[in-house]
């Protein structure tokens, strides 16, 4: 008994950990998961990046440009661009149109995390933001001209896992695993 529940253990840990580096990441403080996108060098637009990501699934859950919406998310994604030193700048699904910020996704854009001086609208008018990678700044937002092609700019994907979703998929591992077991 006592093995076998070692094992679920380490198999619940590994759905949190485990995963490949460029593969997706679980981020348990949302329970979310998390893939970053780098720049291949050809030049792409939020638009373009927000329909590439409608076509993507992990673990059959629909993909959308990252939201962040408070500090856990926030360091997160910082720690693990400073890891994955890539490039300077990575899309998020936030956007300034019709004078305000929004999140694409509907949610309630509340948190904030700007760099020094940010958003400068430089150019005015809509805007996109972004999470800055390597960077004296790293993992803090810009705002950007919206519209812009960038040859240099990756994106953030967050797939959201609705609750009783996961609540569901532990369970039947678990079950799995146990029946194997026996
Ligand atoms: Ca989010």
């Amino acid at each position: 008994m006592f093995s076998r529940s070692v094992f679920l253990a380490g198999f619940l840990l590994c759905i949190g950990v485990g995963v490949a580096a460029g593969q997706p990441q679980y981020l348990a403080g949302t329970g979310h998961y998390y893939e970053l996108v780098h720049p291949t060098g050809s030049p792409t637009t939020h638009s373009g990046n927000k329909a590439d990501v409608q076509n993507r699934q992990f673990l059959g859950l629909q993909g959308h440009l990252a939201t962040v919406t408070g500090d856990t998310e926030n360091d997160f994604l910082a720690s693990w661009l400073k890891r994955d030193r890539q490039t300077h700048a990575y899309r998020l699904g936030g956007i300034y149109t019709s004078g305000q910020w929004s999140w694409e996704t509907g949610e309630t854009w509340s948190y904030t995390n700007w760099a020094s001086g940010e958003p400068s609208f430089s150019v005015p008018g809509d805007q996109e933001l972004m999470m800055y990678g390597p960077h004296p700044e790293i993992g803090k937002w810009n705002d950007s001209q919206y519209g812009v092609a960038k040859t240099d700019w990756g994106y953030i994907i967050e797939y959201d896992v609705p609750e009783p979703a996961t609540l569901s998929l532990l369970t039947i591992g678990g079950l799995a695993l146990i029946r194997r077991w026996k």
